[in-house]
């Protein structure tokens, strides 16, 4: 029987590539995302993967529970993955309460319109390693203590409990990915790895001299968009919800990842990148690095690709764009 499942912010990086994970395993794809007067650019990442007549868009909004329960009634979907957040941490300093009501109350939102809707289907919730903050141990698992260091995580924080407790008050089948840090070719442009690999493509044509950053001595445990949507989808497929950490045990500088993106196209990292105080944020999440023993032992779950091998990936994918760029 085909099955047919839900992606809200299917617009957005792991949007894209989980619809193309259940397509290419016979679901029904629908996927909801905000009205916008761009509507071309908004199916950007679905037409970059090739798959944009192959999901069916519904319109909606994670603030407006009764969108979301027509959506409910009318997909009827066997598996709900929830994605859609507000999921820039410096901006959500800028925007906290919108924040807090995407990415923290949202989650009711679509928790309340799938129980009262559908309350057999399975739901997964996008929660975050930004939830770890300021660290509790050097590498933290399903039972590390939450600190979250910015309104952004501190929604994530609360996203993350009210799915526990909707699995604890009403026996849905609810689960959290806890998911550290994941990078493609597909990720906005406003996150490190792509604000890096851009500026590097765009050096290398010499359309641009510098590159700007700010805390260069932060660390992160980095994998690969593909490989994480794949764990995503493995959560729902288990007979009971849980939640699970989803990373690759290895840890690395802004520096570090900026060097690899440098040497890749020939050019010398000190000579193009400039520290800049302003990009610094209010609280910093200095290092996170996640232990994915659990996802390995009960999902059979482990990150394939490398830091490296990512990196290289999208400095290549932004060569290309740059390319064909009108300047
Ligand atoms: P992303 O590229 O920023 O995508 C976010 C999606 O949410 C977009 O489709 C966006 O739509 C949609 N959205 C935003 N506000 C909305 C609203 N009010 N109503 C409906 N849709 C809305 O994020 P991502 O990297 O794919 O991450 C997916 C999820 O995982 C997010 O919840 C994020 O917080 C979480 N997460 C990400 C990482 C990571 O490293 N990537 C790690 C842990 C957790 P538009 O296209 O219209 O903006
Ligand atoms: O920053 C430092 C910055 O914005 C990484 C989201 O997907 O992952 C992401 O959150 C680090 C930070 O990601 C610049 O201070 C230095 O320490 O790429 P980022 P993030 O904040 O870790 C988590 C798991 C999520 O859940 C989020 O949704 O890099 N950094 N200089 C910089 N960061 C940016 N963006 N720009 C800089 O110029």
């Amino acid at each position: 029987m085909t099955r047919t499942a839900l992606i809200t912010g299917i617009t957005g990086q792991d949007g894209a590539y989980l619809a193309q994970l259940l397509l290419s395993k016979g679901y029904r794809v629908h996927g909801l995302a905000r009205r916008s007067s761009t509507a071309d650019v908004n199916t950007m990442r679905l037409k970059w993967l090739g798959i944009e007549n192959d999901v069916r868009i519904v319109d909606g909004n994670l603030t407006d529970l009764s969108g979301l329960s027509r959506t409910m009634r009318d997909v009827r979907p066997d598996e709900v993955y929830n994605l859609a957040a507000q999921s820039f941490v410096r901006s959500s300093w800028q925007q906290p309460i919108l924040t807090g009501n995407v990415t923290g109350i949202g989650v009711t939102n679509v928790l309340e319109a799938l129980r009262l809707e559908i309350p057999e289907a399975r739901f997964y919730q996008a929660s975050s390693s930004e939830m770890y903050g300021l660290i509790q141990e050097p590498v933290q698992s399903e039972t590390t203590p939450f600190h979250p260091r910015s309104p952004y995580a501190v929604a994530k924080v609360y996203g993350h409990w009210i799915t526990v407790n909707y699995r604890e008050s009403f026996g849905l089948h609810a689960s959290s990915g806890i998911l550290f840090n994941h990078e493609s070719p597909l990720r906005g442009i406003e996150f490190v790895t792509r604000k890096v690999t851009d500026a590097v493509a765009r050096i290398k044509k010499g359309l641009a001299r510098e590159l700007r950053l700010g805390n260069i001595d932060a660390k992160r445990d980095w994998g690969h968009s593909r490989d994480y949507v794949r764990a995503m989808w493995l959560m729902l497929q288990q007979d009971q919800p849980d939640d699970y950490v989803v990373a690759t045990g290895r840890t690395t500088t802004v520096r570090d990842m900026c060097r690899i993106a440098f040497e890749h196209v020939g050019l010398e990292m000190d000579d193009h990148l400039v520290i800049d105080p302003d990009l610094f944020r209010p609280a910093e999440v200095e290092i996170l690095r996640g232990n994915p023993a659990k996802a390995k032992a009960k999902l059979g779950w482990e990150a394939t690709i490398s830091l490296e091998e990512m990196i290289r990936e999208m400095v290549d994918a932004d060569l290309a764009r740059h390319s064909t760029a009108r300047r």
